[in-house]
């Protein structure tokens, strides 16, 4: 067995048991902070010499299919080689170094894999992005992060040279495509020319490693910045109760990779544990291809937000006894009781919830086998230490309501963000004495479950995603048609929220049929900024409810919505 850091022994018994009741009987445990790890050298090369040694079962490491019948199956061996030569790319051919930023902006694609494992490799910091993104949120992060780097298709590449001479940071544009673009260069092509020798850099477990972009109630997304504590944390024992993952389990995570989902349920999880993560191209969502993989292919575990369930719930009358399928886990947005038990009902399988934030990773969570208390997210998942505290940071009673904190003080817990970054002000603003305040309002009750309530803010959670109202409210700003609007949650029965727009129209278009007038201005967020944040609903109003000093009161459209009025 490699020693990879102070001590710190990845016994194979442990890695590979379903069962963790000895872990406790480890050097480490879920308080202990490694001064060094790296992801790719760590726990990627460790499960390539395990298969080498013949210590793992022949499933691939990495299991891509798409529609067309096309399907990649790489080994660990293969994901190390790999990923070393996309180190040597970035590093050598691109000229990028270590603390370096790459805005990686790909579909479900395999190559995906290698650029996180090669960035990780060189110390690269990689920030991940929906495909959804149009060219001025590209520009945005692009200008905000001054990236030097930039990763994506053939579809985005356009976007991208429309607005790259306001970029002056960035040097680099690669493509992941079977065709040449003029200024870009071609990773496929380099990846087969590039060596299979890299030397991974020593990264200490609070060097930077990911940017995730978050969108807050105000202004554009912020940059929440993870250290690689956030991969030590899928190491950690407490965390590994959470799937239990074993070498032989196949895991499908149905999240785009733009979001830290991915990250954790595509990535860090399932090879923490030597096992399989399996990948469905799946460019646009179908809940019946979702029913059709995961009867062809043997799937044990799968991980996508509640919609996604919901959807197949709704839309698939016909079975759902699916072959292997043995546990299910759920995270992004909340889970109705109804749904979890309808779930279990159709397929046999228990579904169990999991919560996190771009901020935090997963930070509660029920773990497998645990009782499952229908309408809860879990218990907290050391090391975090989850408390529901006031505005001040003060510990709240059990049963009442308030919000969810994460112990930072006296010690800051591994997988937690680092920061916003070059944001101080929005930093500072979510520490509330000892703890991360993160927003969401929940309660607690004597066994340590946390019973989501709903947000403090006016973020809009529409089917797993976080949607600040000022991207959309920007978005339409920008039509002639809006002199002013609100965007604010509705409830949807799918989506269970989704965005609405109070429009105050210009008088040009007053006399303008509206509900023609709905589908150009749905059209028009669309095309501006990534599509999932359109206004599902809209309304046309004379004006909108403000306070004394002009502030609009989202908070009184909200609660007419649902009806709270
Ligand atoms: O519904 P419409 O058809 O009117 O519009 C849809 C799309 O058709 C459309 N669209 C997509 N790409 C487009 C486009 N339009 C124009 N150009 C394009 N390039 O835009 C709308 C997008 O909405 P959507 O993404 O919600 O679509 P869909 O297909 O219904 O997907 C359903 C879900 C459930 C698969 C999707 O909503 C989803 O993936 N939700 C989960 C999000 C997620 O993973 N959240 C986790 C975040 S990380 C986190 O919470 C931390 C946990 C530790």
């Amino acid at each position: 067995i490699r020693k990879s850091y102070h001590g710190f022994h990845p016994a194979p018994w442990y890695l590979c048991c379903r069962s963790l009741s000895g872990a406790g009987t480890l050097r480490w445990n879920d308080y202990d902070r490694p001064k060094e790890f790296n992801f790719a050298s760590d726990v990627l090369d460790y499960w390539t010499q395990m298969e080498q040694e013949g210590k793992r079962g022949p499933n691939p490491a990495l299991w891509w299919v798409n529609n067309q019948g096309d399907e990649v199956k790489w080994s660990f061996r293969e994901m190390t080689d790999l990923s070393r030569r996309a180190a040597n790319v970035f590093t050598q051919t691109c000229g990028l170094q270590q603390g370096d930023r790459l805005a990686l902006i790909l579909p479900r694609v395999p190559e995906w894999w290698l650029v996180v494992i090669g960035c990780i490799r060189a110390g690269i910091i990689f920030m991940p992005g929906t495909t959804q993104m149009k060219a001025k949120d590209i520009l945005y992060r692009l200008q905000v992060s001054k990236a030097q780097g930039i990763m994506t298709t053939d579809t985005l590449a356009p976007e991208v040279d429309s607005l790259v001479s306001e970029c002056p940071a960035l040097k680099t544009k690669l493509l992941v495509s079977d065709h040449s673009r003029h200024g870009w260069l071609d990773f496929r092509s380099l990846i087969k020319s590039a060596s299979p020798d890299h030397t991974c850099i020593k990264s200490k477990t609070l060097d930077p490693m990911a940017i995730f972009f978050t969108s807050g109630t105000t202004g554009f997304p912020k940059m929440a910045k993870h250290s690689h504590g956030l991969a030590l944390r899928s190491f950690l024992p407490s965390c590994r109760k959470c799937l239990q993952l074993k070498t032989s389990d196949v895991l499908w995570s149905i999240s785009d990779p733009g979001w830290i989902l991915a990250v954790l349920g595509c990535l860090f999880e399932p090879w923490t544990s030597g096992s399989t993560i399996f990948i469905h191209h799946l460019p646009q969502f179908d809940p019946k291809v979702i029913q059709e993989t995961l009867f062809k292919y043997p799937i044990t575990q799968c991980l996508a937000a509640p919609a996604v369930y919901r959807m197949i719930l709704q839309q698939i009358p016909t079975s759902l006894r699916f072959p292997a399928l043995e546990h299910c886990i759920t995270g992004g947005e909340a889970l109705l009781p109804e749904e979890q038990e309808e779930w279990r009902r159709r397929t046999g399988v228990l579904l169990y919830e999991v919560y996190g934030q771009s901020e935090t990773g997963i930070s509660c969570g029920t773990l497998r086998g645990m009782k499952i208390k229908p309408g809860s997210m879990g218990i907290s998942i050391p090391p975090f230490d989850i408390q529901i505290i006031d505005e001040k940071g003060n510990i709240l009673p059990l049963n009442t309501e308030g919000n969810i904190g994460i112990r930072i003080k006296p010690t800051k817990p591994i997988g937690l963000f680092m920061c916003y970054e070059d944001n101080p002000v929005k930093t500072a603003e979510v520490e509330c004495g000892d703890f991360y305040n993160t927003g969401d309002r929940a309660t607690m009750d004597e066994e340590g479950y946390i019973w989501f309530l709903g947000r403090n803010d006016d973020i809009i959670n529409s089917s797993g995603y976080r949607i600040g109202p000022a991207e959309v409210e920007n978005a339409l700003a920008e039509h002639p048609a809006v002199a002013e609007s609100a965007v604010v949650s509705s409830p949807d029965p799918i989506r269970k929220e989704v965005v609405k727009a109070f429009i105050v129209l210009t008088p040009e278009f007053l006399s303008h049929d509206q509900d023609q007038l709905t589908q150009e201005l749905q059209q028009h967020v669309k095309s501006v900024t990534a599509p999932y944040k359109y206004p599902r609903k809209v309304e046309f109003v004379p004006e909108l409810p403000k306070t004394i000093t002009g502030k609009i009161k989202r908070s009184e459209l909200r609660k007419k919505e649902f009806g709270q009025l």
